[in-house]
């Protein structure tokens, strides 16, 4: 294995007594930042930046430090488990690796001969890494079926941008964009996609100027040069009314708008019907602030769009998209130095290839679930969830009989928890591969136990579009865990898919690398690689759209029956487009704001990540407060038409009057009932998953806008509410039902490095 010279290393080595230090690549979240990995006695001891990363240059978060805390947790899974009583039971008996898998096989098997392959549906949640073997598993078996959650997250950045310019747009931080507009991100602290906090923190120190948007103020919003602090899920108005400024105006790009776009005209006359007046009005951003953000953006060169998912969670979630794209489009920052970017993946097999998308056979295709409604969606092999729970529930349009989950929490993270329960609950068969037994596990008949990113060897990034590919070297052995990749290769040959797979899973790493003409061995040898990055590439080719431009008026959109031009439409349940039902639910609900330490569901059993947030938090005005009688710190209830669950009050001037923010995918592992708390704070039992809450192309779910309304808890009330479990109710977390004497007493002190989320205090 490679061991790697970093200046400090052999000095820290000697001063604590490390035997190695190993170059290595996170992936607590989506991945990205360079690691080393430090071990003594064959045990990692702590994990730091590595300072050589071309992505984090030796920066890291919370949840990278805490990686140690997760890798030797004591309630962690370290071999597979069967259930012995009922579902929710919490009685399991341990079994080998090859009875679990030739139990999923057999089932796998029975089902796809009696119900078809489609009755078995594979998921996953957000992006790790193990996409594309998930994939190329489920199109060899012949399931059109993969739940993930790319209907509200990066999918719908990757389908509008195919359709409008080819490929998904980077911000080009290396070339450091002269402004910056954030938009519906929190970049500091969610590091997403192929974005670290850092690189974006380096272009303002450098003097980019800097536009954010949205309704909270972030500490990045606090930096801004203009906020606008918007009313939740009028994103679309905003980018469209600022199109008419820089229409108006004459501040677009003359040049890319006569030789590049198509549907100029189109457009303008769709921006027209946002004049600033209107578009206060809907957004609630005075119209001073818009105007001068249009100038801002339109008349710095280069500028970029750092946007987030914020945007993808609403019925607009398309034409958000799309209208953006329009400003990046207009104002001429596309793959342009410090602008947006297209990048060009490194010479290797891509994840569309290695998932074998090509190997479904088109009928199978066709019983893609929804994928006639949600066309954009459908084009992209995505599918929204609730399609899979009412086929679960309801046979409809056909049986669903098998739910495979490797790495997601869909109880915890999907819309209608309680309509997830119940299709959870009722599903023939369930398997989950996991760290730990989540609420969702609780409910499966095998559980698998899966490796983190010390335990597995790998080629990071390469789902990515920023072009870098970076080694993920295995350094420790932890029980029976098996990284995702090494349990489908296993389970395939268990399913007759044996040629299309591999002996061992590093051939399938060789294979993915072979037009570069490395193998996985050879690529260990190495920090990184990327291809070299060229602009404007259009200008050669033109974009890879039906019509070679840049579709400001989509041609697919059109041919799918859709409105070709971004359209302004008001969330289903807003105090505009239902108000009468303000008048009981009067505030504006938005969900899910990202959270240094954790990772939607993930990390509440890591003493470093509960510290930063012991309690599931909601924020709310404090004037919004006062009329509720709420004060800081209060638990309260958070009530919607769905139901009601608690959270605590922060109280912040941060945050309008009508708009409350709740944290997502909150349970509570020190609950050792099988429950684990998982209806107690979970905020997605109050959102509506039904379809008219969806965007009408991607079926996005509307998780950002809802309303509800707010009150203080009774304690009364709160022990008639027979559903909420009582156990640790009113203390406060302690080290000891995390576990916490064992892991991190071995983690070690947090070693030194930039963390990039931790010192935010939000
Ligand atoms: N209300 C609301 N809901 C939301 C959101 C929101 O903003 N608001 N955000 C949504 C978004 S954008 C997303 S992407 C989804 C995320 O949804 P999920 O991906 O389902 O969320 P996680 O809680 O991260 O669940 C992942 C599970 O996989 C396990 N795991 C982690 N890594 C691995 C691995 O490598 N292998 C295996 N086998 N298991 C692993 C973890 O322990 C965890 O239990 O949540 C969505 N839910
Ligand atoms: N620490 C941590 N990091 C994460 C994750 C995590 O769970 N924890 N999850 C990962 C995943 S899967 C994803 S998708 C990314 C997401 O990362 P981001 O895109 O940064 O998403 P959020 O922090 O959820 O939301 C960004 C901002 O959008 C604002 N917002 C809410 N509603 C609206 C609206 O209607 N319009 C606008 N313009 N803004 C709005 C919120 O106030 C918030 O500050 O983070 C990834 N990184
Ligand atoms: S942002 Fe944090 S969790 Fe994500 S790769 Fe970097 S250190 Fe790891
Ligand atoms: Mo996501």
């Amino acid at each position: 294995m490679t061991e790697f010279r970093y200046a400090n290393a052999p000095r820290e080595m000697e001063a604590y007594g490390y035997d190695r230090v190993v170059k290595s690549h996170c992936r607590m979240c989506h991945g990205g930042c360079g690691m080393l990995v430090y071990l003594k006695d064959g045990r990692v001891e702590k994990v730091g930046g590595d300072p050589d990363c071309p992505i984090s240059h030796g920066t890291v978060c919370s949840k990278g430090l805490a990686s140690v805390q997760l890798a030797y947790h004591p309630d962690r899974l370290t071999h597979p488990l069967r259930r012995l009583g009922p579902k929710a039971s919490g009685r399991w008996e341990r079994i080998s690796w090859d009875e679990a898998l030739d139990t999923i096989a057999e089932r796998m098997l029975a089902y796809r001969e009696e119900h078809g392959a489609e009755s078995v549906v594979l998921g996953y949640g957000t992006g790790r890494e193990n996409e594309a073997v998930i994939y190329r598993f489920a199109n060899y078996f012949g399931s059109p079926n993969v739940l993930t959650a790319g209907h509200f997250c990066y999918g719908p950045r990757i389908a509008t941008t195919v359709i409008t310019c080819g490929s998904n747009v980077i911000v080009d931080y290396d070339n450091n964009p002269r402004c910056i507009m954030v938009w519906g991100n929190n970049v500091t602290i969610s590091n997403p996609d192929c974005y670290k906090g850092e690189p974006f923190s380096q272009a303002l120190n450098a003097g980019a100027k800097l536009i954010v948007v949205d309704p909270r103020l972030t500490r990045v919003a606090a930096r801004a040069d203009i906020w606008l602090q918007l009313r939740p899920g009028t994103d679309t108005a905003l980018a469209l009314g600022m199109a008419n400024v820089i229409i108006e105006e004459e501040l677009y790009d003359h040049d890319f708008v006569a030789n590049q776009v198509h549907g100029w005209e189109e457009f303008k006359a769709r921006a027209a019907e946002y004049p600033l007046e209107k578009t206060t009005e809907i957004t609630w951003v005075p119209q001073e602030k818009i105007r001068a953000a249009a100038r801002l953006f339109a008349t710095t060169k280069p500028a970029a769009v750092q946007w987030g998912v914020a945007i993808e969670q609403q019925v607009t979630c398309a034409d958000n998209n799309r209208a953006l794209l329009a400003l990046m489009g207009i104002t001429g920052n596309i793959d342009v130095p410090g602008g947006q970017m297209l990048f060009k993946q490194p010479p290797i097999r891509n994840v569309s290839q290695f998932g074998a998308h090509k190997a479904l056979p088109p009928e199978q295709a066709a019983k893609r679930l929804g994928g006639d409604v949600f066309r954009l969606a459908g084009n992209f092999g995505i599918i929204n969830p609730k399609f899979v729970w009412d086929a679960v529930l309801t046979e409809q349009p056909y049986p669903v009989k098998m739910l495979f989950f490797i790495s997601s929490n869909p109880l915890m993270t999907r819309a209608n928890a309680r309509e997830v329960y119940s299709a959870l609950e009722k599903v023939d068969f369930m398997a989950v591969a996991d760290f730990f037994v989540t609420p969702t596990a609780e409910l499966a008949d095998i559980v698998l136990p899966a490796a983190t990113w010390l335990e597995m060897d790998y080629i990071g990034d390469f789902w990515k579009r920023h072009g870098w590919l970076l080694p993920r070297r295995k350094v420790i052995q932890v029980g029976e865990c098996r990284s995702d990749h090494e349990m489908l290769n296993d389970l395939a040959h268990r399913v007759g898919m044996g040629e299309h797979f591999w002996d061992d899973f590093e051939q399938g790493l060789d294979w993915i690398l072979e037009p570069s003409g490395i193998t996985f061995q050879e690529f260990l040898q190495m920090d990184h690689f990327r291809r070299a990055v060229t602009y404007q590439k259009y200008l050669v080719k033109g974009f890879s759209t039906p019509t070679r431009k840049f579709e400001l008026y989509s041609t697919k959109l059109e041919e799918w029956g859709y409105d070709p031009l971004p359209q302004y439409r008001e969330p289903p349940e807003s105090p505009v487009s239902r108000p009468e039902l303000a008048r009981d639910y009067p505030y504006v609900l938005i969900t899910g704001a990202r959270q240094p330490g954790f990772f939607h569901s993930e990390n509440r059993q890591l003493p470093w990540a509960r510290e930063l947030h012991p309690d599931p938090i909601v924020e709310i005005h404090p004037a919004t407060a006062e009329k509720e009688g709420i004060r800081d710190g209060d638990w309260v209830v958070i009530e919607s038409p769905r139901g009601r669950i608690r959270q605590k009050a922060k109280l912040t001037e941060g945050i309008l009057p009508q708009v409350i923010a709740a944290q997502h995918a909150w349970w509570f592992p020190e609950k050792r009932d099988p429950g684990h708390g998982w209806d107690e704070s979970n905020v997605n039992i109050l959102i509506d998953n039904g379809y008219d809450h969806c965007d009408p192309a991607m079926g996005a779910t509307s998780i950002r806008t809802l309303l509800c309304k707010v009150s203080p808890e009774d304690l009364r009330d709160r022990s008639a509410a027979g559903d909420w479990t009582a156990a640790g109710w009113d203390r406060p977390v302690t080290s000891s039902d995390l576990g916490r004497g064992d892991a991190s007493a071995r983690a070690g002190a947090p070693p030194a490095g930039v963390h990039s989320d931790s010192k935010e205090g939000e």
